[in-house]
C-alpha cells in the first residue's frame, strides 16, 4: 500500500473478508508504502485465482477523514500444494494367484523406496502391521515405488506381475519396482502400487 499524497496518513484500517484475523490499524507517511499481510486458513488448491476485496477505511489526515476505498487482487496459490499420494500395500499372497484375496494378509516391515521420474529418492517408507504404506504430500511429477525385495524375510518372494485388476494385483518386478505413475491434476492418488509376496515353500518329506 503506497500513501501516494506528501500529508502522513493515520488510522488505515483495512479490513479484508480472506483474512483470518484483521491486521491492525496503522500509520502512513507521506509517499510512503508498506505490505500489509495476513494469514488465510488452510489454503488449497480452490484458492488459486480467487479475486479478493479488501476495503480500507477510517483514513485519517491532517484535515479530516478520507472516504472508504476498495482494491481487489487475485490470490495465485504457487505453487500448486503438495497433496498427491502413492501407496499403499504389501501381502501375503498366500494361493500364489497374483491377486488380493480375502484372507490374506498384509506383510509387515518391507522397506519401500519412493523414486522421482529421474530415479532419485524421495523418501523412505516401511509398512505397516497391516501391510500398508503411504507417500503423501507429494508434489505433481512422475514417481516409482521400489520394494526392497532383496532383503525380504527367507524363502518369500515376489509373486507375479500384473495378475489382473491393478486395484487388486503385484505391480513390482522381480527387482521390487513398479511401473512409474505421473501423478497430477488428472490423478491425484495411485493407491495400487501393491506388491505380494509368496510365502516359502513347504517341501514334503
Ligand atoms: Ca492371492
Ligand atoms: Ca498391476
Ligand atoms: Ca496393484
Amino acid at each position: 500500500m503506497t500513501n501516494e499524497g506528501t500529508q502522513p496518513l493515520t488510522g488505515i484500517t483495512v479490513k479484508d473478508p480472506w483474512c483470518s484475523a484483521q491486521p491492525a490499524p496503522f500509520d502512513l507517511a507521506g509517499a510512503a508504502t508498506t505490505q500489509v499481510t495476513c494469514d488465510h486458513p488452510n489454503v488449497t488448491l480452490g484458492d488459486d485465482k480467487h479475486v479478493d476485496t479488501a476495503t480500507v477505511s477510517n483514513v485519517k489526515y491532517p484535515d479530516g477523514t478520507l472516504g472508504e476505498k476498495t482494491a481487489t487482487a487475485t490470490i495465485r496459490v504457487n505453487p500448486p500444494p503438495a497433496i498427491d499420494k502413492a501407496g499403499d500395500f504389501a501381502w501375503l499372497d498366500q494361493n500364489r494367484n497374483g491377486l488380493q484375496d480375502s484372507g490374506e494378509p498384509g506383510v509387515e516391515g518391507i522397506k519401500v523406496t519412493l523414486k522421482d521420474g529421474a530415479g532419485g529418492t524421495v523418501a523412505t517408507k516401511t509398512t505397516d502391521a497391516s501391510g500398508k504404506y503411504l507417500f503423501d504430500q507429494l508434489k505433481d511429477g512422475t514417481y516409482q515405488v521400489c520394494f526392497d525385495v532383496a532383503n525380504l524375510p527367507a524363502g518369500y518372494q515376489p509373486t507375479q506381475k500384473d495378475a489382473g485388476d491393478d486395484a487388486t494385483d503385484s505391480d513390482a518386478d522381480a527387482d521390487g519396482c513398479t511401473p512409474p505413475t505421473t501423478l497430477g491434476a488428472d490423478k491425484r492418488e495411485d493407491l495400487t502400487l501393491d506388491l505380494g509376496l509368496t510365502p516359502p515353500v513347504t517341501v514334503a518329506e
